[in-house]
């Protein structure tokens, strides 16, 4: 069985290790040197180039390296009707879990004004208020929103999640649809972004959307950088409508040197890191996902082309 692997940031050697430590049943083409590209059954890729996919005329599966599949649904020659499965790692999720909670702890404990003040040398005390009482809201409340939604009220916020079909999540306060959207929105201090990027959640972020926040609320995007009108976020940051953005993910990545994010006092940037994948816990997933569609049995996260996710 011939995998394709491409991608531009995961380590071609280490997936070559894991997965040949887990079976000797594949034979993995690491791009661009694919051999006969007829050979190729499965594709493990992350942004693959346009066309590639469709190159591949016995293709069978196309196994997403990270949990989002808008890097392969944006192909514009992305062949029909071949199954495309998403990856859901429990250790990349507590990892989200992990980052959310980092920033949203930031935020809540007016990191960014202590820093200020340390580099002023200003020794001063400003108000804070309890966990209890900064309700925060999660945008995309699937693996990983609930992932995040569980440390954060295990660290005592109160959380809500707002998804496309309303679900009932024990301890959670769920939304859903545009009026829940409306809902959600007025009552977060801190809002998460953890939606999948499709054509129904692109520009969410957008002034119309800050406005119906609590004054001085803050933003945690992690979910795309596509969610985020970037330029609505600096004049909403400036009139101080919000008062805090911590931003994963960007719609150019890198993020440009000049980009008025990097500099921008109110505004965290880190690098796409919340979730990086692991190929020693993400291997045994891939395969699993191979053997799966070998054997003809379900395959688990197979994405829905229709809805983007
Ligand atoms: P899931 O598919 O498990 O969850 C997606 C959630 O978004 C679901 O609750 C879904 O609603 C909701 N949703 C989708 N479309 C809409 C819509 N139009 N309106 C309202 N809600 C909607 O995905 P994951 O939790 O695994 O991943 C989420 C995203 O996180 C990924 O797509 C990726 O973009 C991002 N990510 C970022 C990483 C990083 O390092 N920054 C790493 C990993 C992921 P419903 O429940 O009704 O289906
Ligand atoms: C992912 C990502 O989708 O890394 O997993 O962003």
């Amino acid at each position: 069985m011939a995998l394709l692997f491409r991608s531009s940031v995961d380590s071609a050697a280490r997936w070559r290790g894991e997965l040949t430590r887990l079976t000797a049943e594949l034979d993995i083409r690491l791009w661009p040197d694919i051999g006969d590209p007829a050979e190729i059954e499965y594709a493990l890729v992350w942004r693959p180039e346009p066309g590639l996919l469709a190159s591949l005329p016995n293709l069978k599966l196309i196994l997403s390296l990270g949990a989002g599949v808008d890097h392969i649904l944006c192909d514009p020659h992305l062949p029909g009707g071949v199954p495309i499965v998403r990856l859901v790692d429990p250790y990349l999720n507590d990892a989200m879990g992990e980052y959310v909670a980092l920033q949203v702890l930031r935020l809540h404990r007016q990191d960014l004004d202590y820093l200020a003040q340390q580099r002023s040398g200003i020794w001063r005390e400003l108000p804070q208020k309890n966990a209890c009482d900064r309700p925060v809201g999660i945008l995309g409340f699937g693996e990983i929103g609930q992932n995040a939604g569980r440390k954060l009220a295990a660290l005592g916020f109160p959380v809500a999640g707002w998804g496309r079909r309303r679900r009932t999540v024990s301890g959670f306060q769920t939304y859903a649809g545009p009026e829940g959207l409306c809902q959600l929105l007025r009552r977060s201090e801190i809002l998460v972004c953890l939606l999948p990027l499709t054509p129904d959640t692109e520009g969410i972020l957008c002034a119309r959307n800050f406005a119906a926040l609590p004054p001085g609320a803050s933003l945690v995007n992690v979910g795309r950088g596509g969610h985020l009108v970037e330029e609505d976020l600096i004049p909403a940051l400036d009139r101080g409508q919000l008062s805090a953005a911590a931003l994963d993910v960007f719609r150019e990545e890198p993020l440009p040197p000049g980009h008025p994010f990097w500099r921008h006092p109110r505004i965290l940037v880190t690098p796409h890191i919340a979730g990086i994948t692991n190929p020693k816990t993400a291997a045994p997933i891939i395969l699993d996902s191979i053997r799966r569609f070998e054997a003809g049995r379900p395959l688990l996260n197979e994405v829905d082309p229709a809805q983007g996710y």
